[in-house]
């Protein structure tokens, strides 16, 4: 980084640092200004005492491409965020577009944008997980809409790591929400997948930011109950629900018992015509089963419901015991903590994601790399110092 945001950053005073290194006050500035150039011996010391976070490469090279941001478009973007924050649906999904693309220009444009949002503390992000057709769509736009009745704004963010193959599983989803799709209080919006879900969580993450600077405080991001998705969802999440079909056992259900461990709020859905009786056995087995009884949360332990989503039945009761929930850990502090915990998450979680990036990218292609890997071929390098020196060349990052 440049050595200008890392003194601002670590709240450094130009005085404190020059001093640090023992030059002028001058000299840091014209350094930092670009008009001198540190000499070697100088470049050494600022390396070590940034932990090598300002090395050479931030006084020789141009700036990072979130720098290159032109002031227009910078202005922009402030005002997208104003007008974010007003509610203004259209800069809302314009952001979400941003945050979601992959166009090193528009990512540039996301981190400006994402710097400038606030921390909010008030939301509500409800995960919800279930084999498809358990009825998780419907189930959003029956508690999406009583919610709205209570004066919340509801969005749902969907994701279908699928949704490539099934192509028509987003436009189903919008008519399974036909009431909250066209409220004024509402927002929907689909997750891309792209086969990544590190790279679902990242943006599913940043958009969540975007809804809350709308005002959005109850959040809903929907997943498919099968997969590994659910694990990246819990990470994101305040509370996760776990819909359920009336009928014995997880495995039947197609659902792992991993992630029924994860769950806050177990639903038993579709409790009513004929399914009724079935619902009612399948509670009672999940209240019994000691072993699904997750101690995840040190403060409060899951619940069992029925629930029929097309005839609103038991939706009262589970928004109860959310609003229980939710208080409880917000008074005791858990609820914050965790937020905090999956910060942190998010933070490797990013690395993790740009390292493979940059590997992908950039290290598999270079000439050096190549060889490397001709020789391992060749039997003339072993495996372990190869990987090595080509990990060394991401340390130094420059081969
Ligand atoms: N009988 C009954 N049908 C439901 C209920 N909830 C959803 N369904 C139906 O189940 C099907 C799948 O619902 P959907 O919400 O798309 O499931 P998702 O794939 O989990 O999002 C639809 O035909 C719904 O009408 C319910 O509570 N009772
Ligand atoms: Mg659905």
């Amino acid at each position: 980084m440049k050595l200008k945001s890392y003194l601002k950053l670590f709240q450094i005073s130009n005085i404190n640092f020059s001093k640090e290194i023992g030059i002028s006050s001058v000299s840091l500035s014209r350094y930092i200004s670009g008009e001198r150039l540190p000499e070697k011996r100088i470049l050494n010391k600022i390396f070590k005492l940034t932990d090598g976070l300002v090395d050479a490469n931030d006084f020789f090279l141009s700036s990072s491409p979130s720098q290159d941001l032109s002031e227009i478009d910078k202005e922009e973007i402030k005002k997208m965020v104003l007008n974010i924050r007003e509610g203004k649906l259209k800069d809302l999904a314009k952001a979400i577009t941003l945050v979601e693309s992959s166009l090193k220009l528009h990512n540039a444009q996301a981190d400006f944008l994402l710097s400038k949002l606030k921390q909010n503390k008030n939301s509500l992000r409800v995960g919800i997980t279930g084999v498809p057709g358990v009825g998780k769509s419907t189930f959003i736009e029956t508690f999406g809409m009583s919610l709205i009745d209570l004066g919340f704004k509801v969005a749902v963010l969907a994701i279908d790591p699928s949704s490539k193959r099934t192509g028509g599983s987003i436009l189903g989803d919008k008519t399974r929400m036909m009431k909250l799709s066209v409220n004024k209080n509402a927002f929907i919006r689909p997750s891309p997948s792209q086969g990544n879900l590190g790279g679902v969580a990242k943006k599913t993450s940043e958009s969540i930011r975007c809804l809350e600077e709308a005002g959005f405080n109850i959040i809903f991001i929907e997943t498919m109950g099968v997969g590994q998705a659910e694990t990246t969802v819990y990470d994101m999440v305040d509370i996760f629900l776990v819909l359920l079909l009336p009928s014995g056992g997880d495995e039947l259900q197609g659902i792992k018992k991993g992630i029924i461990e994860m769950a806050d709020v177990i639903i038993i859905n579709k409790a009513d015509g004929n399914l009724k009786n079935t619902a009612e056995i399948t509670m009672l087995e999940y209240k019994n089963a000691q072993n699904m009884i997750s101690n995840i949360r040190e403060d409060i332990s899951p619940e069992v419901f029925l629930c029929s989503s097309t005839e609103s039945i038991g939706i009262t009761k589970i928004w109860n015991f959310i609003k229980k929930f939710e208080k409880i850990r917000r008074d005791s502090g858990s609820f914050y903590k965790t937020r905090i915990q999956q910060q942190t998450k998010a933070i490797w979680r990013n690395i993790f994601l740009q390292s493979q990036d940059y590997i992908e990218n950039n290290l598999k292609y270079k000439d050096s790399v190549k060889k490397i890997i001709k020789d391992v071929e060749k039997n003339n390098f072993d495996v372990n110092n190869a990987s090595k020196i080509i990990f060394d060349s991401i340390l130094k990052r420059n081969t």
